[in-house]
């Protein structure tokens, strides 16, 4: 049984201010915060799952899984032996940065270098509120289809890094990586791109060499 915080919408509507001070503080304590978001279950689980087995030895990792309801994911982060606590945002689709702090804080977080925030599964609200994080990182798995950037335009625009997974199954879908990539850039011409498999470990590398230069 994980930690559970029930919240609900923050007391406060200066969202923006909220977040700005959450990232300065967590800079100050050298913590950096990576916001997850993705369609429900594009993989986001599995990929922290993996990126905990291959560097949590090196930079410590603690996860707030938000959720609407549940404490799988943080049960399955823990018996990796990573810090993790669950959340359920009353129903709400997102996170704002009021929730992600009372999360967060909720974590003994001496010795974390990295804290990721599972955002709640969808390509739509998370996209608009602010968590206070460093770094957005969008999930597309290959099953979704390449043209998800053309009809959820906000999320690809705003992210630092978008990871597509689940390559290992591009054999059985028509998935058209290129096409994808050459959508992804026209709304973003800065994002870095990380095609990867979870379940195999193909491409894991450069995605946690990325996480690694991101270190404060
Ligand atoms: N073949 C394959 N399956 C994967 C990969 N990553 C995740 N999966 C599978 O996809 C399903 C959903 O993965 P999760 O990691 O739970 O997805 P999620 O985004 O965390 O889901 P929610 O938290 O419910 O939104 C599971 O059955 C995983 O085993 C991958 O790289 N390759
Ligand atoms: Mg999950």
């Amino acid at each position: 049984m994980a930690k559970v915080i029930e919240l609900n919408k923050s007391v406060t509507e200066s969202n923006d201010r909220d977040a700005q001070e959450l990232r300065e503080e967590l800079k100050e304590k050298g913590l950096l915060l990576i916001n997850l978001m993705s369609s429900p279950g594009s993989g986001k689980t599995t990929l922290l799952s993996r990126t905990i087995t291959d560097i949590n030895d090196e930079a410590k990792i603690a996860v707030l899984e938000a959720d609407i309801a549940s404490d799988v994911d943080a049960v399955k982060i823990e018996s990796l032996g990573a810090k993790s606590i669950q959340v359920h945002t009353d129903g709400m689709c997102h996170m704002d940065a009021g929730m992600t702090r009372r999360g967060l804080f909720g974590m003994d977080l001496s010795d974390v270098k990295i804290a990721f925030l599972e955002n709640v599964g969808n390509l739509i609200c998370p996209a608009e509120f602010d968590t206070g994080a460093h770094k957005n990182v969008m999930i597309l798995s290959v099953p979704e289809g390449d043209d998800k950037p053309l009809k959820y335009p906000l999320m690809f625009s705003m992210v630092d890094a978008l990871v597509i997974t689940k390559m290992d199954t591009k054999g059985y879908f028509t998935f058209d990586l290129d096409a994808c990539i050459e959508h992804v850039k026209k709304l973003n011409r800065n994002v870095q791109i990380f095609p990867v498999s979870a379940k195999t470990g193909e491409g894991m590398d450069a995605w946690e060499a990325w996480l690694k230069e991101n270190l404060f």
